[in-house]
């Protein structure tokens, strides 16, 4: 059994993982930057290791200084969170050869899958939708015409060790194909070492659908039903769903399958998730599979019920699957919202700072993983997410009105965030209704953009204060109110009604004016 887990992460995915070991009775290690020395998951640890500078190709991407920190604690496992080395196979290999565990999938699945050329062999193979292209790589660009009059204009040129939009480009017309190949080849080589670049027949307007997997080391593998995840920007996830509004129990039924077959066809271990392209018809296609935990886990966890680290962890150690697919079912409906520090205003320019006042939302149906806390300070050097907050609800209108509740009571002063944003995102129709794809962010701009002092609502106006300063204001008139509630308490002596609700004194004007208050109401 594994007794020991190093997490080779970060930030709240590090706190994540810490969280289902410590349930299970698991003792944890941390590492840690210069950057998160004072950082949560180095706190909530049970030991924590000091693995170099800032920068994460000096700390975190570096394998010695992780597999040394694994021998120096003896951790008889490491589990790699998601980004850094969660999907590198030569790292999966080098913790086998210390004989410890990678709480992963095993290096060849890793291998398959990051090439995606040979995943799309692999899928044609096992009888799962492809999007319609070329099978092998383009090796002249003479061939490209006669591959463009086959799969029709428009067409995506990808880079077969990209993915996630990484090394892609459009191609509307057959003049611009031959050069758009050269460049892609070019661009792929520089950024990834390898030129191999292959086509698909473009597919325009589609929803990003993707399935969850868990395989055990016995052959068993299940899915955990479907994430809708086509609010992006820029090829980042900004809000996430299951159930997807565009889903029926047929369709999920029929992708769950050829998802399992995905795995299956790479003899998959671990956690993973297949993701699928599905056009206006409800045609779907293999995309690409990510081979590790994801950021949007937790809203499968919320509508099944299952801890999808404590999974990972239980087949890491050997054990068979806790579930049948029968046993998985969705219940109720749960969103996720990315919370950045980040400016939406000043094209989503990263907002590192000091996290001067902290208030997370709480309440029914809420779950908020995060790892800042007062004080902290929110690094430049990685990915500025500051937490995800998820809400359940038995259906979907009463998940987003949890999301639009817990989004008012998120309070975070010092840095900006995409906290209003993720507000109007709730109550853009399209959002709302149900009928979006991944262009929503796009297509919705003049909604989500709109400022707010042209905004007639109500509801999205003053979400949130957004300066320390106001912050202070804020704090120094609950001061004075607790100064002249105990002022009150020593000249009546508790005689005069409770609080000195009936004292002759004019009270504070805090909260008496409303919801907002100034400094010259002080
Ligand atoms: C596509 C596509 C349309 N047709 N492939 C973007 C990320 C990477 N995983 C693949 N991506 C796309 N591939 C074909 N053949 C459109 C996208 C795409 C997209 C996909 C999922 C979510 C958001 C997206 C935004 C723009 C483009």
């Amino acid at each position: 059994m594994i007794q020991k887990i190093l997490i080779a992460n970060r930030g709240e995915i590090a706190v994540r993982v810490i969280r289902s070991c410590r349930e299970m009775g698991i003792s944890t290690v941390a590492v840690y930057s210069d950057a998160d020395r004072t950082s949560l998951h180095v706190r909530y640890a049970d030991e924590a290791y000091y693995i170099g500078p800032s920068p994460s190709n000096e700390s975190y991407l570096v394998m010695e200084k992780i597999l040394d920190v694994a021998r120096k604690s003896g951790a008889d496992a490491i589990h790699p969170g998601y980004g850094f080395l969660s999907e590198n196979a030569e790292f999966a290999d080098r913790i086998a050869k210390e004989g410890k565990i990678f709480i992963g999938p095993p290096s060849h699945a890793i291998h398959t899958m990051g090439d995606k050329i040979t995943a799309r062999h692999q899928m044609i193979t096992a009888g799962v939708p492809v999007v319609p292209g070329t099978k092998e790589k383009i090796e002249h660009p003479d061939q490209v015409q006669k591959i463009g009059a086959e799969i029709g204009f428009p067409m995506m040129v990808k880079a077969s060790a990209g993915g996630g939009g990484k090394g892609m480009r459009l191609v509307r017309d057959p003049e611009a194909l031959e050069d758009a190949v050269k460049a892609a080849q070019s661009e792929a080589k520089a950024a990834f070492g390898d030129d191999s670049v292959y086509i698909e027949k473009y597919i325009d307007g589609p929803h990003h659908i993707e399935f969850q997997i868990l395989a055990d080391q016995h052959g068993n593998v299940i899915h955990l039903c479907e994430r809708e995840c086509s609010v992006q920007r820029r090829h980042q996830k900004v809000v996430e769903e299951t159930p997807s509004p565009l889903m029926n129990e047929k369709l999920r039924n029929e992708m769950g399958q050829h998802a399992v077959a995905a795995a299956r066809a790479v003899d998959y271990v671990g956690a993973g998730t297949i993701e699928f392209l599905v056009d206006n018809d409800l045609n779907y296609y293999f995309l690409e599979m990510n081979t590790r935990l994801q950021v949007e886990h937790p809203i499968t966890e919320m509508v099944t019920g299952v801890d999808l680290v404590k999974e990972q962890i239980l087949i890491a150690s050997g054990q068979p699957l806790s579930y049948q697919q029968d046993d998985i079912s969705q219940n109720g409906h749960a969103i996720e919202c990315r919370i950045y520090a980040e400016d939406p205003e000043n094209n989503f320019m990263p907002s590192p700072g000091i996290i001067q006042k902290l208030f997370e939302p709480q309440g029914p149906g809420v779950r908020n993983d995060g790892y800042v806390y007062t004080g902290f300070e929110i690094p430049l050097y990685y990915d500025p997410m500051i937490s995800k907050l998820v809400t359940w609800g038995k259906n979907r209108d009463e998940a987003i009105g949890r999301m639009k509740r817990a989004l008012k009571e998120y309070f975070i002063a010092g840095v900006k965030t995409s906290i209003q944003f993720l507000y109007r995102i709730m109550e853009t129709p399209d959002f709302y209704e149900g009928h979006y794809d991944t262009h929503f962010i796009a297509n919705n701009e003049d909604f989500l953009f709109k400022p707010c002092a042209n905004n007639t609502d109500e509801d999205t106006k003053d979400v949130h204060m957004d300066s320390a300063s106001e912050v202070m204001i804020e704090d120094m008139a609950l001061i004075c109110t607790l100064l002249e509630y105990q002022e009150d308490r020593k000249t009546k002596n508790g005689q005069n009604g409770q609080n000195g609700q009936n004292g002759s004194k004019p009270k504070s004007p805090w909260k008496d004016f409303g919801r907002k208050i100034s400094a010259s109401r002080l």
